[in-house]
């Protein structure tokens, strides 16, 4: 990753004609803590080429809690960030966001907690959002607000900046009304998403769900997405909830998928697993949503009946960690670890193992030789907003090779039909799709990934962004 020289200081707030809003800038400190890093990820790598074209801006938190710095100009994008204090970062972030939001809008896998205090910071927090994002915004700007953190911004702005048009997109799935209306602020929660003028969602069941909410509480007429919002002085105005499925910036997989160097580390991964006849990867942060415990659970059983012999396969497990502070986390790692040593206590020998468990982070270039390396990639998500891990996978499989299993709780599973759809609850079932991974023919492999890589290239993120950018420009232009 390049080093940048230090920002240079903007004195005079500039008026951004686009301004996005995330709970993270697009940049990390460096270790020795006195320069910026672009962070990697592919939100930044699909919004920063528009920002800067725009001569935009970007409000955001640094990712220290009490650090304060002033805005700033990094590679042509104007960042503003947002300074959160410890207390912040525990009832906004660790609290509200990760241990109340995120686990109720993923169907309550794991108890959602409700503290009044967690979301007053809520509310406090995102009130310094929306204030900074005024601030940097010109008149009539554009302003996109990502996730589940910044629910409340797009009405917060509204009423302080009539002028601006306003998008939202929420990154992870939106829950059925049943399990919504457990939130006690459910209706504050949504009146601040209607202040958006297009609310994206991942998948047409999200959208539906929220106008189905919106409904529910507020009994607005919301057909087909065009939700009819009163103004408060009589009048009204549309706001716009559709799915934007995201995805990733395929030509940069592909493009690392092709280089000699990554390829010959794909064999290298493969000769150091033992050059087992399989290899299985599974690719995700440590989370209960992600089903890594239903995985290892059908894995094991498989080892277990002798469906899989040690030396013939090997799991690949790459959990990197992840809210290592918030409770529920620190007990799932325990789990999983516990399952892992499990399987690979019964089933291990001196040369080979059946689990190959790590607790890291990887560059990217790691990363996509492991795709390479991967005859099999495992996505059992329980629940997943898209899963960019899944077209990852596709992306780098330039050799036309490997099989996709995807669960249908995962958005990619909309788009991506040619992978072998899951139930991840159903563990027999997961099982016998396993088997019919590993010992499928490559004749079908080549034809299932063909169509796969089609869908990945024909829907990549800067399509993603254009279509949404698109439909806010419309609603401008007064036709959306
Ligand atoms: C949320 C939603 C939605 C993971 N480990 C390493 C690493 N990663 C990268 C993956 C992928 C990203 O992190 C994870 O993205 P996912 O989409 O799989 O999941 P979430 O983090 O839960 O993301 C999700 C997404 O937002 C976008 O809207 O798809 O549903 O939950 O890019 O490759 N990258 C590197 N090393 C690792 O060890 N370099």
């Amino acid at each position: 990753m390049a080093r940048h020289p230090p920002p240079e200081r903007n004195v005079v707030p500039p008026a951004a004609e686009l301004v996005v809003v995330a709970n993270r800038l697009p940049v990390d400190r460096g270790e020795d803590d006195s320069s910026w890093r672009r962070s990697p990820g592919g939100l930044v790598t699909a919004l920063e080429p528009v920002v800067q074209r725009t001569g935009g801006a970007w409000v955001g938190w640094a990712g220290q809690p009490d650090l304060e710095v002033e805005p700033f100009d990094f590679d042509g994008v104007h960042l503003v960030p947002v300074t959160l204090s410890t207390d912040d970062v525990a009832q906004y972030y660790e609290g509200f966001s990760n241990d109340t939001i995120w686990p109720l809008y993923h169907d309550v896998i794991a108890a959602p907690t409700y503290h009044r205090a967690w979301w007053d910071a809520y509310v406090r927090v995102n009130r310094r959002f929306a204030e900074a994002a005024a601030a940097a915004a010109g008149e009539g700007a554009t302003v996109w607000v990502h996730d589940y953190q910044l629910q409340l911004v797009p009405r917060m702005l509204r009423e302080m900046r009539p002028d601006l048009v306003i998008g939202y997109f929420h990154h992870i799935p939106f829950p059925a009304y049943g399990i919504y209306s457990q939130l006690p602020w459910r209706s504050q929660v949504l009146e601040g998403l209607l202040g958006a003028d297009v609310i994206g969602f991942q998948r047409v069941a999200d959208a539906g769900n929220f106008a189905r909410a919106v409904r529910r509480r507020f009994g607005y007429d919301t057909r087909a997405g065009a939700i009819t919002v009163p103004t408060g002085d009589g009048g009204q105005r549309t706001a716009i909830a559709k799915a934007y499925p995201i995805s990733i910036d395929t030509a940069s997989y592909e493009e690392l998928a092709q280089r000699p160097e990554i390829q010959a580390r794909a064999a290298e991964i493969r000769a150091e697993l033992g050059n087992p006849d399989t290899v299985l990867l599974g690719v995700d942060r440590l989370d209960y949503t992600k089903g890594i415990r239903h995985r290892l659970k059908a894995v094991g059983e498989l080892f277990d009946d002798g469906r899989l012999g040690t030396g013939d396969a090997t799991l690949v497990q790459v959990a990197s960690p992840s809210r290592e502070r918030v409770a529920a986390y620190v007990q799932l790692r325990d789990e999983i670890e516990l399952a892992v040593g499990r399987i690979n206590g019964d089933h291990d020998t001196i040369g080979f193992t059946a689990v190959r468990y790590l607790h890291h982070s990887y560059p990217r270039e790691e990363m996509v030789a492991l795709y390479l390396a991967a005859d099999v990639m495992l996505v059992t998500a329980l629940r997943d907003g898209m899963n960019l891990v899944a077209k990852e996978y596709v992306a780098s499989r330039v050799d036309g090779r490997g099989v996709l299993v995807l669960s249908e709780f995962a958005g990619a599973a909309d788009e991506l039909t040619q992978a072998l759809r899951v139930n991840p609850h159903d563990i027999e079932g997961l099982k016998d799709a396993v088997m019919t991974a590993v010992s499928m023919p490559v004749e079908e492999q080549r034809r299932r990934m063909r169509a796969l890589r089609r869908r990945v290239r024909d829907n990549d993120v800067s399509a993603w962004s254009a279509r949404f950018l698109g439909d806010l420009r419309a609603v401008r232009g007064g036709d959306a």
